[in-house]
C-alpha cells in the first residue's frame, strides 16, 4: 500500500459484483441476457433481495403501531432505512427524510402541498426542456389552477442547459425551479449547484429531480443547498414502489400534509385534528415497509462499493460505448454534453428505434426505445423515438461489444 488513497480505495472486482445479481446469470432468446435497460429500472443484489425476503419470512408486522416484538424490530429496521437515506444525500436531519412511492410522488407532493400554499397568479416556475414528464405535467397542472406561468430553459444541440437564457428567465416573479439532475434521455449532468445558487439570489427555491442521478453519483444536499431533491430506489438497485423526498426542514415543517390517514396525525376529533411531527406528517397509512427496508440494503450494498468508484468505472465504460457507437455507420448519438452519465440515446439511419428494440432482444440484449416519458426532448431534435441503453456498474465492455456487433447487423438488414 503506497497512500491513504489507495488503502481506503474499495476494489472493483466486476465478475464478483456481477455474481451478487443473480438475473445477470440468465439467458434470453437462448443468449446471455446483457441488460442496458438501467434508466427505466436496475437489477436487484442477492443482498437487497434477501433483505426483504427476511423481512416477510421474520419479522412482518405494520411500524409505529404495535408494542409486540416484531413491530419494534420492523419500525427499527423501517427507521434505521431513513437514518441510511439521510447519510447517503447528507440530509442534515432524519426528519427532512420522507419516503414516498417514487421520484414521481416526491415531486407531486411539492406541487400539491408547497405549491398550493405559495403559488399565486403570475409568479412562474421554471423547468427545462430536458426534464422527464414527471416534473413537467405536475407544475403544468399547478400553474392551470393557480394561474402561474411555467417557463422552460431551452437545451444546445448537445442536450447541454443553455445556462445564459436561465439567466435572462430568472426574476422576481420566479418562486421555483425545478430541474433534473442527470437526464434519462440525454445522460447530461446538470450543473445543479450553479443552478440553485442563481435561483436563490432570486429567492426562488429548487427541487431536484434526482431520479437517474442517484444510482450513478454523490448526492450531498447540504453542499447543493437545494430546498428539495426526489428520488426513486428501484433505479438505485432497490425494490420498486418507494422512494424519497428530501425536504429542507423549515419548508417541510410549513406545508400542509399531503395525504391524509393513519400515522400522520397526533389527535383527531371531529373538531379538529394535530398534524404529527416530520417526516410522519406526510407518511400516511401503512408504508411500504418492505420497499423501505430493501432500499436500506441498496444504499449500503451501493456504499461498500463507493459511488465515486462506480462514477469512475461507468464513466470509463461511456467513453468506451461511445467510441464503439460512433464507428457504425448512419449512427447518431442524441445527447452529447461535455458532462455525461452512462446513457447512450441515439438513432440508427432508417431503422426505427422500436425495430431496434425487438431485433436486440432477440440477442438477449435489453434497451429502451420511445421517447423515454420526454417528448418534448424528442421534439427538440426532431425525431419521434431514441433507442437508449443505459449502464450501470455490473456491465462490461464485453457487453458493449456484443450489442455494437448487434447494431451493425441491423444496419445491415434494414440499410
Ligand atoms: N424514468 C426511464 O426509463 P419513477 O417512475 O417515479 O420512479 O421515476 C420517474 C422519473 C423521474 N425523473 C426522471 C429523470 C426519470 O428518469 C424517471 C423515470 C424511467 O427513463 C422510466 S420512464
Amino acid at each position: 500500500m503506497n497512500s491513504r488513497a489507495e488503502m481506503s480505495a474499495p476494489a472493483f472486482d466486476l465478475e464478483k459484483i456481477r455474481q451478487d445479481f443473480p438475473i445477470l446469470a440468465r439467458e434470453v432468446r437462448g443468449k446471455p441476457l446483457v441488460y442496458f435497460d438501467n434508466a427505466a429500472t436496475s437489477q436487484k443484489p442477492v443482498q437487497v433481495i434477501e433483505t426483504v425476503d427476511r423481512y416477510y419470512r421474520e419479522y412482518n408486522s405494520n411500524i409505529h403501531r404495535g408494542v409486540h416484538s416484531l413491530s419494534e424490530e420492523a419500525t427499527a429496521a423501517y427507521e434505521s432505512a431513513r437514518d441510511t437515506c439521510r447519510s447517503f444525500v447528507n440530509a442534515a436531519s432524519n426528519q427532512e427524510i420522507i419516503f414516498v412511492k417514487g421520484t414521481t410522488e416526491a415531486i407531486n407532493l411539492v406541487a400539491n402541498t408547497w405549491g398550493r400554499t405559495h403559488i399565486q397568479p403570475g409568479d412562474e416556475i421554471i423547468i427545462s426542456w430536458m426534464e422527464h414528464h414527471s416534473n413537467i405535467v405536475p407544475w403544468q397542472l399547478l400553474c392551470e389552477q393557480s394561474g402561474a406561468k411555467l417557463k422552460v430553459i431551452p437545451i444546445n444541440d448537445a442536450g447541454e442547459l443553455c445556462m445564459d437564457e436561465y439567466r435572462d428567465l430568472l426574476n422576481p416573479r420566479t418562486k421555483l425551479v425545478a430541474v433534473g439532475h442527470i437526464s434519462n434521455a440525454l445522460g447530461t449532468i446538470n450543473p445543479v449547484k450553479e443552478i440553485v445558487e442563481l435561483a436563490h439570489q432570486q429567492g426562488a427555491l429548487v427541487l431536484i429531480d434526482g431520479a437517474q442521478a442517484a444510482p450513478h453519483t454523490v448526492i450531498d444536499v447540504q453542499m447543493l443547498d437545494c430546498d428539495f431533491y426526489a428520488f426513486s430506489s428501484h433505479k438505485l438497485y432497490g425494490p420498486t414502489g418507494v422512494g424519497v423526498l428530501y425536504g429542507k426542514q423549515a419548508l417541510l415543517e410549513a406545508m400542509p400534509p399531503y395525504q391524509a390517514g393513519g400515522d400522520m396525525i397526533k389527535m383527531v376529533t371531529f373538531d379538529k385534528t394535530l398534524y404529527n411531527d416530520l417526516p410522519y406528517k406526510f407518511e400516511a397509512g401503512t408504508p411500504n415497509i418492505a420497499g423501505v427496508i430493501g432500499l436500506g440494503a441498496a444504499i449500503e450494498y451501493v456504499n461498500a462499493i463507493g459511488l465515486d468508484t462506480i462514477a469512475g468505472y461507468e464513466h470509463e465504460l461511456l467513453e468506451y460505448a461511445t467510441g464503439a457507437a460512433l464507428n457504425i455507420e448512419g449512427l447518431r448519438l442524441i445527447g452529447t454534453a461535455g458532462n455525461k452519465a452512462g446513457i447512450l440515446s441515439f438513432v440508427l439511419d432508417k431503422v426505427h428505434p422500436h425495430d431496434l428494440g425487438t431485433i436486440l432482444d432477440h440477442e438477449g440484449i435489453a434497451i429502451r426505445t420511445g421517447h423515454h416519458c420526454a417528448m418534448p426532448v424528442m421534439d427538440r431534435f426532431k425525431i419521434p423515438a431514441t433507442a437508449r441503453a443505459s449502464l450501470a456498474f455490473y456491465n462490461s465492455r464485453e457487453e458493449i461489444d456484443i450489442l455494437m456487433a448487434a447494431l451493425a447487423d441491423a444496419r445491415e438488414v434494414f440499410c
